[in-house]
């Protein structure tokens, strides 16, 4: 296996892959900091990713990406080997976990806190044998509901994100009379269902799915409207990082900002909702998201403390 040539010393010159620091002990999601918002950098193991463009399409490339976040201070490493941007044809499980299984383990031995980002449940059981800690589906239990039945024999925490649809359809079913509402019903749904599967309310998290199955303008209510996700009663986690809807707003001449250049964009979403209380914001450029938790964290502090 390539990624082998990770071990400290031993990778040749060419190697992508930053230096290996000592191994340290395996991150527990309980030892998370909670006392302000989290990180979670996105490593997209795939070739046609919308955002990185399959820059991470090796197990090396990706490793050394991963371990680039983790040592730049990411709290999480979330892990995906299948592209879920509209339109994004479907990969087999199998082909999925031999994309994302080596990495994980590198990852996880190396000390970082994983999830991993499939609405496969073998690719979930696959990842959490490797050492994952969270699961992220984006398909909110709809693409395999046999899901929920391993998120409460795992008690991992599980990451329930609302869509409609799937990658071909979602943007056909973006129709809401008060999205937030209908957001927030659709999620309490879901959560109703993994409860009856056993899973415990400590173990979900709720994402709005921005960009899933919304129009920019959806995108923007939810984000005004986070706080009644809190009515959920869970942790929230905000995903906006370099969506489409940030190019529309930073449009200039008539063109688009690429994901790269939504990056600044993203760290001020960052800045929102890590005011707003938010758990976790996942983000591809994960520094910047780190300074703007930094200055909610402070301006928080003396609303707190007046
Ligand atoms: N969006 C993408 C992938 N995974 N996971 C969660 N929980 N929420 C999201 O909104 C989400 C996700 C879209 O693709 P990207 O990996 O390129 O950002």
């Amino acid at each position: 296996m390539d990624s082998l040539a990770a071990a400290p010393g031993t990778g040749p010159a060419t190697s992508p892959l930053p230096i290996l620091r000592k191994p340290r002990p395996a991150a527990k999601f309980a030892d998370l900091p909670t006392e302000r918002t989290l990180v979670m950098g996105i490593l997209n193991v795939t070739p046609d990713s919308f955002s990185d463009g399959g820059r991470h399409a090796t197990a090396d490339t990706a490793i050394a990406a991963g371990l680039r976040m983790f040592y730049a201070g990411a709290d999480i490493i979330d892990v995906g080997g299948e592209s879920t941007r509209p339109g994004a044809e479907d990969v087999s499980p199998e082909e999925e976990q031999r994309r994302v299984v080596p990495v994980i383990e590198v990852l996880v031995k190396a000390g970082a806190l994983v999830s991993i980002d499939t609405t496969h449940t073998s690719t979930a059981a696959a990842a959490l044998k490797a050492g994952a800690a969270i699961i992220n589906d984006v398909s909110g239990l709809t693409m395999e509901p046999e899901m929920a039945g391993l998120v409460a024999t795992s008690n991992a925490p599980y990451i329930l994100t609302h869509r409609r649809g799937d990658a071909r359809t979602m943007n056909s079913l973006a129709e809401y009379q008060d999205v937030t509402g209908e957001v927030v019903a659709e999620l309490a749904g879901v959560r109703d269902k993994l409860y009856a599967a056993g899973v415990r309310p400590e173990q979900i998290i709720v994402d709005p799915g921005l960009g899933f199955a919304k129009n920019d303008a959806q995108n923007w209510e939810l984000l005004q409207n986070l706080d009644q996700l809190d009515s959920l009663g869970h942790r929230v986690l905000v995903a906006a990082s370099r969506k489409r809807f940030l190019g529309t707003l930073l449009t200039v001449a008539g063109k688009s900002a690429t994901p790269e250049e939504r990056d600044a964009a993203t760290a001020a979403i960052t800045a929102i909702s890590a005011y707003r209380g938010a758990w976790a914001v996942r983000v591809h450029d994960v520094g910047p998201s780190l300074d703007a938790v930094k200055v909610a964290s402070r301006v928080a502090a003396v609303r707190t403390t007046n």
